[in-house]
């Protein structure tokens, strides 16, 4: 087990024990790389078989961020050592998160994840998935792939193709920040919370007298008796948005429409709707029509295939470039100033945004359906 990823058992008043993951690199913002998934994929294997654990606890070290997203720092240096491929590194590191995100999917056992601060890219991987999605007054959600060339991963094909109206294409395309109180609109929560509960949640799980067969419905209860009140709770955004939102996107026929339709939606002292409306004229013009691709794909497949899909539009946005042009341009040179390989959205090719979706193997590093 690496320091990087804190494991724990917590007894309960039962004498059954909780198992507590946190993900420890604050100064990262959490951030996930290969040691903590691998590690964290290890435990998780041995806690479903071991009959004194009755759920998992998935939280961030300090209260700054849950997960801001993946190690793409490294996944950097391997695209930069394996230009126009697929380097070896990038497929298993993404084969590993996506393999990691769907066990926390198909857990048979409760896991809660405990949302506070920073979740983005990846760390929303690690909440989309669990039974008990707790988020707080500082939670920030976001799938801001389309800064980087990327796009949304980890399950989005799935989650935002069935959101709310137009809200899953919406929040691809922009990257939009979203509250605690958007996170349950869109899909992403379950509770709100106070900051910092989390040492009184996990004081209260250890006192509680938990009873075979009843440990979901106990849990709700506790999760419901904890949560802030209507009053307590931060003011949804997407929700007021929502009604425009789906106005401007319905009847959209292609990327390019989609785009154009949300960089018309008037924001004259509306700061978030033009944040989210910078944000993706600034983004990736491959990665605008990957959203718009993959938000179709992926009402129709079942989130096995939707892992299956991302894990080989990811490797293709490594073989391409556009992501490491967009990791070094925010991470790396701090330019801020990409040179994306197509100069706007009406430039992306039919054949391009196809590869993307095309298996560069014979057999897939990941297969998770005919689990
Ligand atoms: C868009 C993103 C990511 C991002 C910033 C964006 C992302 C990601 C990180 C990140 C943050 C802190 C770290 C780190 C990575 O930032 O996916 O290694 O320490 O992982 O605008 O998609």
């Amino acid at each position: 087990m690496t320091d990087k990823l804190q494991s724990s058992l917590i007894p309960t008043r039962c004498g059954r024990q909780i198992g507590h993951l946190q993900l420890n690199k604050p100064k990262a913002l959490n951030a996930l790389d290969l040691d903590m998934a691998i590690a964290m994929q290890q435990q998780l294997d041995a806690w479903r078989t071991d009959d004194s654990v009755l759920m998992v606890v998935i939280s961030g070290s300090g209260p700054k961020a849950f997960c801001a997203g993946g190690d793409i720092v490294s996944m950097y240096q391997a695209m930069q050592s394996a230009a126009n491929q697929i380097p070896e590194f990038i497929a298993e590191f993404f084969a590993t998160e996506y393999r990691l995100d769907y066990t926390i999917h198909t857990y048979d056992k409760p896991i809660i994840a405990w949302g506070e601060g920073i979740v983005m890219g990846g760390g929303i991987g690690l909440l989309a998935g669990a039974s008990h999605r707790l988020l707080t007054a500082s939670s920030r959600l976001a799938m801001p792939e389309i800064t980087i060339g990327l796009y949304p991963d980890v399950g989005a094909s799935y989650f935002l193709s069935r959101a709310p109206g137009q809200s899953g294409l919406f929040a691809g395309l922009t990257g939009a920040s979203l509250n605690a109180a958007d996170g349950l609109f869109i899909g992403l929560g379950d509770y709100i919370m106070a900051n910092e509960f989390l040492p009184s949640l996990l004081q209260a799980l250890g006192d509680t007298q938990w009873q075979d067969g009843q440990v979901t419905a106990q849990l709700d209860k506790l999760c419901e008796r904890y949560q802030l009140s209507a009053d307590e709770r931060p003011e949804a955004q997407l929700a007021v948005h929502q009604h425009s939102i789906d106005e401007a996107l319905q009847g959209c026929t292609s990327a390019s429409e989609a785009v154009k339709a949300i960089l018309a939606m008037p924001s004259a002292e509306d700061e978030w709707l033009s944040k989210a409306q910078h944000s993706l004229s600034k983004g990736s013009p491959i990665t605008m029509h990957l959203v718009w691709e993959q938000t179709r794909r992926g009402k129709s497949l079942s989130l096995a295939e939707c892992f299956e899909m991302e894990l080989i539009m990811s490797c293709r946005c490594a073989e391409s470039g556009e992501f490491a042009e967009g990791v070094r341009a925010l991470l790396i040179d701090k330019d801020k100033q990409p040179k994306w390989r197509f100069a706007d959205v009406d430039s992306v090719t039919e054949d391009i945004v196809e590869l993307h979706f095309t298996s560069p193997w014979e057999q897939s590093p990941l297969t998770l359906s005919g689990e």
